[in-house]
């Protein structure tokens, strides 16, 4: 394990670090606008470009009849590029405009006419169910007989949990150049988590093969899901206008136009019905999940399945029903972001279990104890089998770390006699499955080239998106050559090196991209291993000589399914282990493989092994492993205003051993801010007729410093058991996230002591406004 800087940590301080609109821009470039809709729904009559295209400057107008395929869609083929006929949202893209320069398109953008006949749009879960606007047949997971459970339980609580959107907020808008090469190839340089999409969609639409497509991708300025999928239409529109015009064409969007174009999260509405004993132990649960879809299915599909996946979290169900349904509605088309469904499916089960407790007037902790994963309490509503009995660790040790009992007393306490403010104490869970539910994407592959200086070249599928995959690589990459973390260089993404590229999401970048890594190193590994061994069996003074140079009759000739594993590597030198006194720099052992003609490039491969889901049947082993961790989070809310501020929060994550320690402190950081921003301060506002109300960080509030919890304590438990993946190590990016649910049960937790109306049922996020009008 190291603690070795972010790969960018000095370029993204001095300002070196390149973004999309950090490129220079190329003789002849063009800047290109994208008009969209001002309307949610409506029949598209006419696009009048006349105007627009004579203003000095503008060299095209582009609409979706320029396209050899309009239409996209990462599971489902539904989404135009450009709307042909339908309009399905507000800020649905219409056309494009390249330009000269900002001024002209500025002009042109205004001259556009749009003639379109309005219909009734489609603006609430509720409404999508009551015309059956549906994406999907519903799903089903489940086990056991809910039914007979649920009559027999001693006691039954049926609620409902509304969980709304959430905007991405990723600094780096979405963007992308597109540069003309010869004979209609086209090279894009797209700030994307997806860059084989990108390379597939570009070549269809623009009706050229695979290869004349490359998709580049150095970084990204934040992406969180929001560039799973949706960085698709604007690579197409600048690689459409380059390959018209020959002109290289670069599509950066404002943070307004990005706001109100893109998806956000999935909103869910959640109606359950549980069934439980006189200790809380849960014996029965039925859930029927809605999400809101948006426009088009993109990748909500895939988002229910991950959260009906995770309606269990940690805690066992011995008969369970979980259904999902997704709602057309005339939303920008809802998308991946940090967490998938998960956060919708913990959200539901911590929410019940906040419930039981407030039911039958015990301790919260008390019943997610009670109901943990344990003993033979072990097999999951979809047939896996949890191997580690980790929660019951978990809890414990963090209720001890946290003083958890002392201070749900001193909470009480407070309440009491407060006048001013109440407070609220939660612990919640998460259990993340690691795996791209769709099986395929649990693949990778990764180039390494080691030069003759000692330094090496690595490429991967993996996109930098500034969750540190590339430090990782390179961490594993040097401990494989034993050479400084600084002597490996992770190469811009690209699909001319690396094919069939999955998504960088499901926090699997390090996981599959590192482990490919690894096994390309080692296979050149092997190779300098058998030269080595050649060497030391060469008496030294003949050990210089070159045969290339020399024109010597011998080479070493090596076997690649031979090891020659007594050679050991170790601070850039290379020595027998029977004889380590005779040490040689790795330097010379690398030149030696050279000049003997041994290849000092290698590809590797590497896919999660044993994982399988059956999505008709809703049963399998659909996880590779499971990140597990806890939360507790204790709140104050202002009575008078419904202000909340968290007091304190501790985490407690199994993160295996992690490969970078401030990388994964930096996520597990970030990651439950993130989804502090979700459940608190972080509200979406519509007008009625479908747009955007907040476009803007003065309108959108993400979390501040002022919203941060005041004492935050991280803690990764140490696991040594976990051995299954790279280094031990497990993935991060997105289960530190679910734990912010612990402020939004202690904000529950909170009003259950002071509001008048109980059950209290609150939204999800519980914003200032929606507290206040649950007080009293
Ligand atoms: N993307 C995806 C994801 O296509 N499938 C998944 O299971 C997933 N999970 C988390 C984040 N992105
Ligand atoms: Mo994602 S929600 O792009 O891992």
């Amino acid at each position: 394990m190291t603690s070795a800087p972010h790969d960018s940590s000095h370029t993204h301080v001095t300002g070196e670090s390149e973004f999309i609109d950090d490129r220079p821009f190329v003789a002849g470039e063009l800047v290109v606008g994208i008009v969209c809709s001002q309307v949610a729904r409506g029949k598209l009559v006419q696009i009048d470009l006349k105007k627009a295209l004579a203003v000095p400057g503008v060299v095209g107008a582009y609409t979706a009849k320029d396209l050899s395929e309009n239409y996209w869609g990462t599971i489902f083929q539904d989404q135009p590029i450009f709307a042909a006929e339908d309009i399905n949202y507000f800020g649905e893209p219409l056309c494009a405009l390249a330009c000269e320069t900002p001024e002209a398109l500025r002009k042109a953008r205004r001259l556009v006419e749009v003639k379109v006949t309005p219909l009734v749009p489609i603006l609430s879960i509720a409404e999508a169910r009551k015309k059956m606007s549906f994406i999907a047949p519903p799903r089903v997971i489940q086990k056991g007989n809910v039914e007979d459970a649920l009559k027999n339980a001693p006691h039954r609580i049926k609620g409902k949990i509304e969980m709304a959107g959430q905007e991405h907020f990723y600094l780096e808008s979405q963007a992308a150049i597109a540069y003309p090469g010869e004979a209609g190839q086209i090279a894009i340089h797209s700030s994307t988590q997806h860059p084989t999409e990108i390379q597939h969609v570009v070549a269809h639409a623009l009706g050229l093969s695979y290869s004349d497509v490359v998709c580049i991708v150095k970084r990204m300025g934040g992406a969180f899901g929001g560039k799973e999928s949706q960085g698709v239409p604007f690579a197409v529109i600048a690689a459409l206008i380059a390959k018209r015009t020959g002109r290289a064409a670069r599509v950066v969007i404002t943070k307004d136009e990005d706001m109100v174009i893109t998806g956000k999260r999935n909103p869910f509405e959640n109606d359950y019905e549980v069934g439980f004993d006189n200790d809380g132990r849960i014996l029965g649960l039925k859930v029927n999940m809605f999400s809101d879809s948006g426009a088009y299915a993109d990748l909500s599909t895939a988002i229910m399945e991950r959260a009906m996946l995770h309606c269990d979290n940690a805690y066992f169900i011995p008969h369970i029903k979980i259904e999902g349904l997704i709602c057309r509605t005339n939303f920008s088309p809802t998308t991946a972001f940090r967490g998938f469904g998960g956060p919708k499916g913990v959200a539901t089960i911590e929410n019940i279990l906040e419930e039981i407790a407030e039911y039958l007037k015990k301790d919260a902790l008390d019943i997610r104890e009670l109901n943990c994963y344990q003993g033979t309490n072990n097999v999951t509503p979809y047939g896996q089998t949890i191997t580690q009995e980790i929660f019951p660790r978990l809890f414990k040790q963090l209720r001890k770390t946290s003083n958890y009992d002392q201070r749900k007393k001193e909470v009480a306490d407070f309440n009491r006699v407060s006048k001013t403010h109440v407070r609220g104490l939660s612990m919640t869970a998460v259990k993340f499955g690691i795996s791209f539910t769709t099986r395929f994407l649990n693949q990778g592959s990764a180039l390494v080239n080691l030069h003759l200086d000692g330094t090496v070249q690595v490429s991967t599928g993996a996109t930098e998106m500034g969750q540190g995959v590339n430090t990782k690589i390179s961490t594993i990459v040097a401990e494989v050559f034993a050479i400084p973390q600084n002597a490996v260089f992770v190469m811009p993404t690209s699909t001319e090196k690396i094919h069939n590229t999955s998504p960088t999401a499901a926090s699997s970048g390090s996981d599959i991209n590192g482990s490919a890594a690894q096994l390309a190193a080692e296979t050149i590994k092997r190779r300098l291993q058998l030269v080595a061994d050649k060497l030391f069996n060469t008496p030294k003074e003949l050990r210089g000589r070159k045969p290339a140079v020399m024109g010597l009759a011998e080479e070493f000739n090596i076997v690649e399914s031979n090891s020659a594993d007594h050679i050991e590597f170790e601070n850039e030198f290379v020595f027998n282990r029977s004889n380590p006194g005779d040490r040689v720099p790795l330097k010379e052992v690398i030149e030696a493989a050279y000049l003997n003609r041994i290849s000092l490039g290698a590809h590797g491969y590497y896919r999660y092994p044993g994982i399988h889901y059956n999505k008709e049947t809703g049963q399998g082993n659909p996880f590779f492993y499971f990140t597990n961790g806890v939360g507790a989070s204790e709140v104050s809310i202002d009575r008078f205003t419904g202000e909340v501020k968290v007091l304190r929060t501790d985490i407690l994550m199994d993160l295996g051993r992690p490969i970078n320690h401030g990388v994964d402190y930096g996520q597990t950081t970030g990651a439950f801010i993130q989804g502090l921003g979700w459940v608190t301060t972080e509200k979406l506002y519509y007008n009625k007729d479908g747009s955007l109300l907040t476009r803007s960080p003065s309108t959108y509030k993400i979390p501040s410093v002022q919203d941060i919890p005041r004492i935050f304590n991280i803690d990764f438990l140490i696991n040594d058991e976990n051995r299954k993946n790279l280094s031990g190590s497990k993935a991060v990016g997105e289960p530190p996230l679910l734990l912010a649910i612990s402020v939004w049960t202690a904000i529950k937790n909170a009003l259950s002591a002071s509001a008048r109306k109980k059950p209290v049922t609150i939204k999800l996020p519980a914003t200032q406004e929606e507290i206040l009008m649950n007080l009293y």
